[in-house]
């Protein structure tokens, strides 16, 4: 009986294949869809209340809630702010709540860009 292959030696030994892989990944970004939100007309909301929560919780200047109140009084609707879904909802969401605290019927929805 021979003595066992040292390990050292059955390692050289060994058959070893190189493998060679080549892979080719698509990778597809596309830019996060954006979300209007979208302040509807109606005959009870007091101007005012809808100028100052253009200011409140869109950020708006004086100048531009006001044009955009007018808006939304001459032609039944317009964009209070465009975000990503989940700003664009807490925003929806916020202002609704704010209407309805203060009496105010005011609607609101969502539209994609
Ligand atoms: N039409 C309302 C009024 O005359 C004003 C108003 C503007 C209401 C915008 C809602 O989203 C609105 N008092």
């Amino acid at each position: 009986m021979g003595e066992a292959t040292p390990p050292t030696l059955r390692k050289k030994m060994m058959p070893t294949t190189d493998i060679q892989l080549e892979e080719k990944i698509k990778v597809t970004v596309s830019e996060p869809k954006r979300w209007k939100v979208i302040l509807l007309n109606d005959d009870f909301t007091p101007m005012e209340f809808v100028i100052a929560l253009l200011i409140e919780t869109f950020k708006h200047t004086d100048a531009t809630a006001k044009d955009i109140m007018i808006q939304v009084h001459e032609t039944g609707s317009g964009i209070a702010g465009i975000y990503s879904f989940e700003i664009a909802e807490a925003k929806a969401v916020e202002a609704t709540n704010l209407a309805r605290t203060n009496g105010h019927p005011l609607q609101i929805k969502l539209e994609e860009e």
